[in-house]
């Protein structure tokens, strides 16, 4: 038998203390996607107990230079806390954190509901009010940064903070699946990449969570909500001290800087 919630309570104690764990699946070799979900809907249902709230919806592993460096190979959802939320040229502390990468993303704001399975990345588009240029820092609870798909799912996707750009774009002003993006640490450039990685357009990406919302019972993605695509390239390391700026063609720019 699995505990779901102690799991859970396991993996936020993990965040809370910033102290690394072993793997889920270490311990239950049975362990599978499917109770990945669980865990991660316990973890969601405890943090909302504590007086958190959910503020965007995020899809991981969705680029190939993502899945190649995990070792995973299948998209996976999770949800932002009002907490994760840092603002744009913010500050944060390295103290704050287990073993923190970042990644360029671009986040989809939408006008519009949006329901069920085989949405085109064109519907998704014409839903959509606006996108916007996102960093998102992962901080995986698991030792090493290292885990199988099921314990990533359970640790709510890595899901630590995220900056969104301030300045707002249209879905039409340009072609989103061709934008060319680069994460630069104290101006040295660390990675390269075009939004198209994100399964051929980041429309796709929202078009997929729609899909896996609606097999989880027929929920749908309302219009206001945030949705974090994916990222674009591999996530890279980063340490204190560090100045850490996306440049996307188009959408300018979005930094932070690690105390
Ligand atoms: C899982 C989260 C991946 C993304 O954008 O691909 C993710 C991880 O790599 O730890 O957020
Ligand atoms: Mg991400």
């Amino acid at each position: 038998m699995i505990d779901y919630r102690g799991l859970a309570e396991y993996l936020i104690k993990a965040e809370k203390q910033k102290q690394a764990v072993s793997c889920i699946t270490d311990q239950h070799s049975n362990f599978n996607p499917s109770m990945g979900y669980k865990v991660q809907q316990e973890l969601v249902n405890l943090k909302i107990e504590s007086g958190q709230k959910v503020t965007a919806y995020k899809m991981g592993l969705t680029s190939q230079a993502k899945m190649k460096q995990m070792n995973v190979s299948t998209p996976i959802y999770g949800y932002i806390f009002d907490y994760m939320n840092v603002p744009d040229k913010g500050k944060i502390e390295m103290e704050d954190f287990i073993h923190p990468k970042v990644e360029a993303e671009i986040a989809f704001i939408l006008g519009e509901d949006i329901h069920g399975p085989d949405i085109t990345s064109e519907q998704v588009l014409e839903k959509t009010q606006w996108v916007v240029p996102a960093l998102e820092i992962i901080d995986s609870r698991y030792k090493d940064f290292r885990f199988q798909l099921s314990d990533v799912i359970a640790d709510n996707t890595s899901a630590s903070r995220v900056l969104l750009g301030s300045e707002l774009f249209r879905p039409y002003d340009f072609k989103v699946d061709l934008l060319g993006v680069s994460i630069d640490i104290n101006g040295e450039v660390r990675a390269r990449g075009e939004s198209s990685a994100v399964l051929g357009n980041p429309a796709n990406s929202v078009a997929m969570l729609a899909s896996m919302l609606y097999a989880e019972g027929r929920k749908k993605i309302k219009k206001g909500s945030v949705i974090l695509t994916g990222g674009i390239t591999e996530a890279v390391l980063f340490e204190k001290e560090n100045h850490v700026i996306a440049h996307y063609d188009h959408m300018g720019e979005v930094s932070f800087y690690v105390r």
